[in-house]
């Protein structure tokens, strides 16, 4: 069976569309609402779209307008003093065996509120199976209290494969503390997921 693409191609090449076209709709960013504008809220509100962890999200994430990448809303991660605490902003999406993705985004420090040395943030990506059995996870690299206050750092896990058995994976940007607790939060903006 021809793969999707491939029909694509061979679709708009046979109606003289330009290939260029076929790239775009090819690198549509997956994350939903990725840059934290909507809703157009007060600092604190949930943005729209996304799911959380925990669900009840007792004041850890809101739409704040210290910074932004681009627009004027990031979303922040704020740590709870929670002893292990861990928490983290979540987007699944249905996949298949062999499919690419590359999941990135921005982070920022807090200079209102910033991280203390016992919280850290990365990006991870969950691959469930049937059922909602977690078969594997994917971290990136990590960061913590040292992360800049002043400017926006760019963050990946570059395209990885989603592996046999997978059918839905769940991209999330975490945020954890340490076994005393952590004090403070990060910034994000501009969430992409894409696939290759
Ligand atoms: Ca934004």
């Amino acid at each position: 069976m021809l793969r999707p693409c491939v029909v694509l191609a061979i679709f708009c090449f046979s109606t003289g569309l330009a290939p260029a076209q076929v790239k775009t709709t090819a690198r549509e960013n997956l994350a939903p609402n990725p840059s934290f504008e909507d809703p157009d809220g007060a600092e604190g509100t949930l943005p729209d779209a996304w799911n959380f962890y925990p669900e009840k999200t007792g004041g850890r994430f809101g739409i704040t307008q210290e910074s932004a990448q681009t627009g004027k809303q990031a979303l922040r991660i704020k740590a709870t003093g929670a002893l292990n605490g861990s928490e983290a902003l979540l987007n699944g999406i249905d996949v298949q065996p062999g499919d690419k993705f590359t999941f990135s985004a921005y982070v920022r420090n807090s200079k209102s509120d910033p991280m203390d040395k016992a919280v850290t943030g990365m990006l991870a990506i969950e691959w469930t199976g049937a059922y909602g059995k977690e078969i594997g996870r994917l971290t990136g690299k990590s960061w913590d209290s040292r992360l800049a206050k002043n400017r926006w750092i760019f963050v990946s896990i570059d395209t990885v494969e989603v592996p046999k058995g997978c059918t839905r994976a769940v991209f999330g940007v975490h945020l954890t503390e340490a076994k005393s607790g952590g004090k403070g939060s990060f910034l994000v903006d501009d969430v992409s997921i894409v696939k290759k």
